[in-house]
């Protein structure tokens, strides 16, 4: 089944904007790209969305936590918002986050070229820093936005180079001072609708393209760090030793047996950093980051304490301590199901997006939890919010794997266009 053609503004070319973007910050050495919070690949792109939005006749600010605001006619309260990220995880695919916002911009000049009059204000919103891979915290722009997190923890948030948040932002010409709750830019969005391509195999064996989101498992990140002593590799016998590097990797594996022990949690050591990290040396601190996910926050809590005490065991095992700080912390998120039934209605039956479900598009549209954290999922607890998804065959993510068809692509953007124009 085809998408019904491109019409209008779209015809040269819709997810065009996909391609002037795929060579932004490309990382040669991990593979995929590295585009990080204000540094010089994500703000490029950021011009690269400017640009793009003022070409399309939408009229772009910036609010006070470094989110872009691009509105379709005059700014207002209660609006139909979509949008996502332009920032990725170290290597990271070229779908997280892009494809949201290229669909957003798609969906509205498809709507633009058939002369539709919104009933609303309409605007595309790109957060800031939504993967915290520069500054450790995920969904830092939204966070800021709600007062989910305090202003001053953030402005002193460091990357791994000692330059603080606050820096960052000045850097890129944003009052620093500014950063935090933002009640005006919270009363202008009604709705907020999210499209993301899928980051699981939530869609693989399904027969539709795209999906509406149920929720969001809670998830949280730890630092742990081990201590011991530091010393010579070759000068200190086995037994004298106090290996803070052996204490975690007895962790590590700890850790994954705690989670894999039942259905539904997840926990990962993506990150590690030995002290001083010396080929020849013993180290004498290593800290690694716990990222853990469950259903609830009850099920994350006790995984959480279960590692804790795991980790403590081991890293006393080999003579050495262990220090564990929260880092964040997202409960989980039922998105609002008015809101979430509401887009089922508008992609399902005949007038779903042509190509799923059969000719008439008669199949369910399917509603999938996930367990990917979302600035959609921050905003659901100011004002509701939706997801839409888009099938990713490789259901890899946060990888240079990371794919979607352009035939999902497009059916995802001609969804958008329909949730919109039930919206509007
Ligand atoms: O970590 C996450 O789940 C999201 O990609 N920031
Ligand atoms: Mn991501
Ligand atoms: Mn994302």
């Amino acid at each position: 089944m085809t998408v019904s053609p491109p019409t209008g503004a779209t015809a040269h070319g819709l997810l065009a904007g996909l391609d002037e973007i795929r060579g932004v910050g490309r990382d040669a050495r991990r593979g995929g790209y590295s585009r990080h919070a204000w540094q010089p690949a994500e703000l490029e792109l950021r011009d690269w969305f400017v640009e793009r939005a003022v070409r399309q006749g939408l009229d772009v600010d910036v609010d006070r936590n470094g989110n872009i605001w691009a509105w379709w006619g005059a700014r207002g309260d209660n609006a139909v918002v979509t949008g996502s990220h332009l920032d990725s995880v170290p290597g990271g695919g070229a779908y997280d986050g892009p494809l949201g916002v290229v669909s957003a911009l798609d969906a509205i000049a498809r709507l633009q070229a058939t002369g539709f009059v919104p009933t609303r204000p309409c605007a595309i919103l790109v957060f800031a820093e939504e993967e915290g891979s520069r500054f450790g915290i995920a969904c830092l722009g939204s966070r800021l936005m709600t007062g989910a997190i305090d202003p001053d923890r953030a402005r002193a948030l460091t990357d791994s180079d000692g330059i603080s948040l606050a820096e960052a932002v000045s850097n890129a010409g944003i009052d620093a001072s500014s950063l935090g709750e933002d009640a005006a830019a919270l009363a202008r969005i009604g709705v907020f609708v999210e499209l993301h391509v899928e980051q699981g195999r939530g869609l693989i064996d399904l027969a539709s393209p795209v999906a509406v989101a149920s929720s969001i498992l809670a998830h949280g990140r730890w630092k742990l760090l081990f201590t011991g002593e530091g010393n010579h590799a070759g000068a200190t016998r086995m037994q004298d030793r106090r290996d803070p590097m052996v204490a975690a990797a007895r962790s590590i594996v700890e850790i994954r047996d705690a989670a894999a022990a039942s259905e539904g949690l997840r926990a990962t050591i993506g990150r590690i950093d030995a002290v001083p990290g010396g080929t020849n040396v013993i180290s004498s601190t290593v800290s690694t980051w716990l990222d853990a996910r469950a259903v609830t926050d009850a099920e994350t809590s006790a995984l959480v304490a279960d590692i804790t005490a795991r980790v403590t065991d081991a890293a006393a095992a080999e003579g050495c301590g262990v220090v564990i700080a929260q880092e964040s912390w997202s409960g989980s998120v039922s998105f609002d199901p008015a809101l979430r039934d509401r887009l089922v209605g508008a992609l399902s039956g005949t007038s779903g997006p042509s190509g799923t479900g059969g000719p008439s598009g008669t199949l369910p549209i399917p509603v999938l939890p996930t367990g990917a954290g979302h600035d959609a999922g921050v905003l659901a607890s100011r004002v509701p919010t939706a997801m839409v998804f888009v099938r990713n065959p490789t259901g890899v993510s946060h990888s240079p794997q990371e794919f979607a068809s352009l035939d999902d692509c497009l059916e995802g953007v001609v969804a958008l266009e329909r949730v919109l124009r039930d919206l509007l």
